[in-house]
């Protein structure tokens, strides 16, 4: 039978398991990324495991998340990270060099590699079709460390792309269109690959903002071909010798398969709060805008930047708009800065910021209050951007520039001809910002850098024969990782102290959650669908875990964020009838009395409300790796008693 891309690339990197759609399969993983947000967690994790040396065949420390430095620790946090780097053979971009996924994409990244990164937009690389997978920390160090990367083999849907996009209508309004389609968890347990011929007319960085944004999706990954786009693209950067062809069988199978008409698209926005909450951009025309801000992993390729700068082009910013520009790498933004683009966008008025994420994560540019802001990013959750009223829009590039002009949504079709720009023959190739790993001999000698903001994390010890605590909160569906341990410019900074962090956990919901959790010792957290999705942070699970957490019950969850509650040792149990969330009342009090006898034979639990008397069947969201690793307390435990 005829495969998928995914399946190829699977197939070449099986440790362990079956092919077989909800098998647990272990993975070789050729290259890891991480950021400086998730970093010094995932480095702590690897030192914790003793590998001298890295084993895979690239592994990169990426600086780009918090790159404002309001006070020592972030510092303190990046020469953790580069001294780390030096010292385990990790290549180290230094901030100032871009964001992860657009740098891994130009310098790293190659088709048919498996990649995974701490950090849920790590697809991104599915642009060059390579299989790459967000995961937690944890995950990454064990990748790092020459360990197998576990998912269960997910499903296969085909999104067949015919047609071409219409002028000023662009690839963030073709992802867009498939989250209006599958909603924020269509994608679960899946795999998605573009086919058909409307993927011949996309560009690498168009096919890469699509991939990026299968995250919304909460898909596991999404991939595009790699054809001859993909191999021009790779000789642009230099790279041509590492490009293979890449296609699926003419027999391939598919789950399911979704039609999406390039050429019937038309602009569209997410609205207020969620990326699959999508209209078109007609609708929202004329409604006046407060803020502009263009950039992100999902929409700072050169080709984004020069449309942009075209439509600023001897224009004003209006009055009442704050538009921000920051390019995804610095090979964009030297590539502005030399052909003259860049001094369009400053002349209208622009505000040029650092090539990092920035507002994406809430580093800075929070809008004011109830303010209206248009982003080009992949991601408009309730509070993200440091506003808790404002209302974030998703929307293109062009949209963006557009409306930024105007002062109020604006569909860029109105703009008159379409500019079309060119994908350059060589791209400006200059890595002194990359610091690539040093010889064996020399790595020994290199010190460890550690500040004093870098705590310990906290490690779970094994199960116990029986779990019981209160209802200490109960949430509804969609909850974010940005509710359970928000980001943001306040609290970014202490990413590496998990104690600190504790006090915002769960803040955007219920801001007594740390308190109630200190004085009844922690217990059990109710949730609705989609717990967890969004961003791979583990820390939405590392602090519940020190807050006492020792179980979620959820109806359903976002992948990589079970991943980490198992990771963690917290236990993710899904109900077994979702009716069954209705009879929990917040403070009830619940025990597990046979839990570690249950899991060790499987994954039905059961459960009592000791406050109604009611007795509820639960189902642990774990394969029987991942039982195993939560009866020991967790990944690192299980890592280390694996050796
Ligand atoms: C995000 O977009 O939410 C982040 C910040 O990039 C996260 C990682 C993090 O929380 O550090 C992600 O997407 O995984
Ligand atoms: Fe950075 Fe935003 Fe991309 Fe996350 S989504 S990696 S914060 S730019």
């Amino acid at each position: 039978m005829g495969k998928t891309i995914a399946q190829k690339i699977i197939e070449a990197h099986l440790v362990s398991g079956e092919m077989r759609a909800g098998e647990d399969i272990g993975l070789r993983i050729d290259q890891t990324l991480t950021q400086d947000a998730t970093g010094t967690m995932a480095y702590l994790e690897f030192e914790a495991m003793g590998v001298p040396r890295v084993k895979t065949e690239k592994s990169v420390a990426y600086v780009d998340h918090n790159t404002l430095q309001s006070g020592f620790e972030n510092a303190d946090d990046h020469r953790y990270i580069q001294t780390v780097a030096r010292k385990h053979g990790i290549y180290f971009s230094r901030p100032g060099n871009g964001i992860c996924h657009q740098l891994h994409l130009e310098r790293f990244g190659a088709p048919g590699k498996t990649l995974i990164g701490s950090d849920s937009h790590t697809p991104t690389g599915g642009g060059i079709g390579m299989l790459a997978f967000g995961a937690g920390g944890m995950d990454v160090a064990v990748a790092m460390g020459g360990g197998e990367y576990h998912i269960n083999m997910p499903t296969m849907t085909r999104v067949e792309l015919t047609g071409s996009l219409s002028p000023w209508v662009s690839a963030k309004d073709v992802i867009l269109a498939v989250l209006r389609k599958m909603s924020v968890k269509g994608g679960v347990g899946k795999i998605i690959e573009y086919t058909g011929e409307g993927v011949k007319t996309l560009t690498v960085p168009e096919r890469a903002t699509i991939t990026n944004m299968g995250a919304e999706l909460g898909a596991t990954t999404s991939l595009f071909p790699s054809d001859h786009i993909t191999r021009q693209f790779m000789e642009a950067q230099g790279r041509g010798d590492q490009w293979v062809e890449l296609s699926s069988d003419p027999d391939a199978q598919y789950d399911e398969t979704i039609e999406i008409d390039l050429t019937s698209l038309v602009p569209l926005a997410a609205c207020p709060h969620s990326p699959d909450a999508v209209k078109p951009v007609d609708e929202l025309e004329g409604m006046k805008i407060d803020q502009c801000c263009i950039g992100s992993c999902t929409n700072s390729s050169y080709l984004d930047m020069m449309r942009v700068a075209a439509i600023l082009k001897g224009k004003t910013v209006h009055p009442d708009v704050s538009l921000t520009i920051g390019c995804g790498s610095k090979q964009v933004y030297q590539m502005l800065a030399e052909n003259g683009a860049l001094a369009d966008m400053i002349s209208a008025g622009a505000r040029i910021l650092e090539c990092a994420c920035g507002p994406c994560i809430g580093m800075g540019q929070s809008p004011s209050s109830a303010g209206v802001s248009l982003r080009t990013f992949n991601r408009n959750f309730e509070g993200r951007t440091g506003t808790a009223d404002a209302k974030v829009y998703l929307v293109s590039p062009e949209t963006a520039a557009a409306s930024a002009i105007a002062g109020v949504f604006t569909d860029p079709r109105s703009l008159g001809e379409y500019v079309k720009i060119d994908m350059p023959q060589r791209f400006l190739i200059n890595d002194n910002l990359i610091l690539p790993p040093i010889e064996e001999p020399l790595m020994e000698t290199v010190e460890v850098q550690r500040g004093p903001n870098i705590k310990p994390l906290p490690i779970a010890g094994a199960l116990a024969d029986s779990v019981s605590g209160k209802a200490v909160l109960k949430v509804g569906d969609n909850i974010t990782t940005d509710h359970i341990m928000p980001a943001g410019a306040k609290i970014l900074p202490y990413r590496s102290n998990v104690p600190y962090l504790s006090q915002f956990c769960f803040a955007v919901c219920d801001k007594e959650f740390p308190e109630r959790c200190k004085q009844e010792g922690g217990g059990i957290v109710i949730a609705g669908h989609n717990y967890g999705q969004g961003s791979s942070r583990e820390h939405a699970a590392l602090v519940p875990l020190y807050l006492g957490v020792k179980a979620v019950i959820a109806k359903s969850y976002a992948r990589i964020h079970a991943a980490n509650l198992a990771n963690t040792g917290i236990l993710p149990l899904q109900f077994t009838d979702e009716n069954d969330y209705d009879k929990i009342s917040q403070m009830d009090m619940l025990s597990l009395p046979n839990i570690r006898t249950e899991l060790g034979s499987g994954n039905d639990v059961t459960m009592t409300d000791e406050s109604t008397g009611l007795q509820f069947k639960l189902r642990a969201v774990l394969t029987p790796r991942q039982r195993d690793m939560v009866l020991v307390g967790g990944l690192l435990n299980y890592t280390k008693g694996e050796k």
